[in-house]
């Protein structure tokens, strides 16, 4: 399936990014825990240069615990700082402020000693649509001052945002990039919900999000949907599911469409389980037992 979705407005925001770094101290770059590298825009790095930056590893919550120390660990090995969190419970929340001060340490001490203090720090939000960053904000400054919405795009225009302890935030709508590296980024980024759903091939993507889940571990689909994985091709599984939910059209044919969206959906909603997608290269999957795949 090809993935590509890349409007203008998303071009326009890039350049306004870009024009923002001047009026910021560092740079929170959102991914989401269950994807840190199809979430990471590769062109980030070019457009933030030297900016300090702090990974938010957000959406913890749907993700698999120790996979997430992994990817903090590569990150880490990469002299990048990340944080763990899951802005829905607040989890981890409270440590971006402190880790701020520390990765911006030097930059205080030089405003302190022109006499300027108690300025407060500011940081402009980027990442990819969906991943959660105007939810961040909210978490941060416990009010509902920016837009959220269980779909892509919700974020249409730059929005300064004030937080009580002397933080100042930028939210951006969320942003790709013209063209996936490989068919697998795309693919990540429409399982978690970055690309807008008109634009898939929903029935394709169930098929490859089974293939996916299985490939992990069979567990996943065996027991949220309680039927027996074994040779069956993730066609035939989603045919199974169907039956098993009562997806079905007049005749008694499973409602193929409707079944898709539902795996989706559950996978989505973190019901199949915390299931990380992707791991560093030459890394092993965290939890190596079927058992422990929860
Ligand atoms: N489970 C879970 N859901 C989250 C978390 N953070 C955000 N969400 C949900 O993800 C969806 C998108 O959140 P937004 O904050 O609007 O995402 P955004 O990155 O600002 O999206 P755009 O503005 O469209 O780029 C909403 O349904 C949120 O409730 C999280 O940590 N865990
Ligand atoms: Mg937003």
């Amino acid at each position: 399936m090809n993935i590509n979705w890349y409007p203008g407005h998303m071009k326009k925001t890039k350049e306004s990014i870009r024009k923002s770094l001047t009026l910021v101290d560092l740079v929170y770059e959102v991914v989401d825990a269950r994807v840190p590298r199809s979430s990471r825009n590769p062109e980030v790095d070019n457009i933030l240069g030297d900016k300090p930056r702090l990974i938010i590893m957000n959406k913890s919550d749907l993700s698999n615990e120790s996979d997430n120390k992994i990817w903090q660990s590569y990150f880490e090995e990469m002299g990048i700082s990340s944080i763990i969190v899951d802005s829905i419970t607040n989890r981890g929340i409270d440590n971006i402020i402190n880790v701020s001060y520390k990765l911006i340490e030097e930059k205080i001490q030089r405003l302190k000693s022109k006499g300027i203090k108690n300025r407060p720090i500011r940081a402009m939000i980027i990442g990819v649509p969906n991943v959660g960053k105007s939810t961040l904000i909210n978490s941060l400054s416990k009010r509902k001052g920016a837009k959220v919405g269980n779909r892509p795009g919700v974020t249409k225009a730059n929005q300064w945002i004030k937080i009580k302890g002397n933080l100042e935030l930028l939210d951006t709508p969320g942003i790709l990039w013209p063209k996936f590296e490989d068919e697998d980024i795309g693919l990540n980024l429409a399982f978690t919900g970055a690309i807008k759903d008109e634009l898939l091939d929903v029935e394709t993507l169930a098929i490859k999000l089974v293939e996916k889940l299985n490939k992990i571990s069979t567990s996943f689909i065996e027991r949220r949907y309680n039927i027996d994985v074994g040779n069956k091709s993730s066609y035939e599984l989603i045919n199974d599911i169907g039956k098993k939910r009562g997806c079905v059209i007049k005749g008694g044919e499973i409602d193929f469409t409707k079944t898709s969206n539902l795996i989706l959906d559950e996978y989505r909603k973190g019901l199949i389980g915390k299931i990380t997608l992707e791991l560093p290269n030459d890394k092993e999957w965290g939890y190596k037992i079927d058992s422990d795949r929860e």
